[in-house]
């Protein structure tokens, strides 16, 4: 039963445009810190679910755009490069909510409340800019990819080349086999993300009973031009997202 409707949750976010698909037991978040556990979020939760998005590398590679326009400025051009970021951003995150808002529905009809949970959205504390839950932490957790030294989730498929939604629920689903190996390729073997000022000494993280080693975000400006390696070094914005050569870039 348990692993029929986790099939049917499964084929149905597919079938809506998720690219990949993961259950994660709650027993799995120790560690989580306080107010941010599944179960902080939605008492007797018992599984997350969670879907992954592919964002590609053709817009995150988007020097070339409008160079040398015989009608736009450099400055116009490089509104018009965040636009194509933004673009792809702002859809797949709502898309994702729209399947997560959609699964909730599904399992609520079966008996099971259930909590879907935004894309993005964060607050700035003490400790920096956090969000309600993680999404990256929930997908590693849920077999989905492992976290990598730049800090984010990398699939066996797409590299970290994709964003993320959870959905958590009462129900007690069956789930996905944690990854066994490290999809990121280290420090020594690539260490490509470090060459930024945004990462800091490496720190080892522990995730699902699995140790990793993670570079400290220093910062990060993100969602405007000011990425160091926007327009210059690089041939990509979101360097860290885009150089990361750890899985396929299908
Ligand atoms: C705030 C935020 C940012 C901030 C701060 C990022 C940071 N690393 O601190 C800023 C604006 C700088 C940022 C930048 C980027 N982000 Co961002 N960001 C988020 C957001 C909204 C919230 C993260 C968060 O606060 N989570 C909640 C807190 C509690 O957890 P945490 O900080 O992840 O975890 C820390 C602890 O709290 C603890 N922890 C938390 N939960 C758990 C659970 C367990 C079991 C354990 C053991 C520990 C633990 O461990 C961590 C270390 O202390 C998420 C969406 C989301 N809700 O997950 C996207 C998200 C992480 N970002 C994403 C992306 C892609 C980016 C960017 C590439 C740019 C962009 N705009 O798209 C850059 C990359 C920067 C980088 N290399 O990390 C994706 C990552 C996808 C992936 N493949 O991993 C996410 C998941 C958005 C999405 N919906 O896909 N981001
Ligand atoms: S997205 Fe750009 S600015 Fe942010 S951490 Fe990655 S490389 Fe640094
Ligand atoms: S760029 Fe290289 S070292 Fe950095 S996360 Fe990707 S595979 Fe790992």
């Amino acid at each position: 039963m348990q692993q029929e409707l986790s099939e049917e949750i499964k084929d149905f976010a597919k079938s809506r445009g998720a690219h990949i698909v993961g259950i994660a037991s709650v027993d799995r978040f120790e560690g989580a810190p306080k107010g941010h556990h599944p179960e902080d979020l939605l008492p007797s939760a018992k599984s997350v679910v969670v879907i992954g998005m592919r964002y590609y590398q053709t817009i995150l590679d988007n020097d070339h755009l409008c160079k040398d326009s015989e009608i736009l400025s450099e400055e116009n051009r490089s509104s018009l490069r965040n636009f194509m970021f933004r673009f792809m951003y702002d859809t797949v995150n709502s898309e994702m909510q729209v399947i997560g808002i959609h699964i909730a529905h599904f399992l609520h009809e079966k008996g099971y409340p259930s909590m879907p949970l935004p894309s993005s959205g964060w607050a700035g504390g003490p400790l920096g800019r956090h969000g309600l839950f993680s999404h990256r932490h929930a997908a590693m957790l849920a077999g989905l990819g492992t976290i990598g030294l730049n800090n984010l989730l990398l699939t066996p498929q797409y590299g970290p080349r994709v964003r993320l939604n959870s959905t958590i629920t009462t129900a007690p689903l069956t789930p996905n086999s944690l990854l066994e190996e490290q999809v990121c390729l280290g420090e020594e073997k690539c260490g490509l993300c470090l060459k930024t000022p945004c990462f800091g000494e490496i720190q080892d993280w522990n995730v699902g009973g699995k140790n990793m080693p993670v570079a400290k975000l220093l910062n990060c400006n993100g969602l405007d031009p000011g990425c160091p390696n926007f327009g210059e070094k690089q041939p990509f914005i979101r360097y860290c997202w885009g150089v990361c050569p750890g899985g396929a870039n299908e």
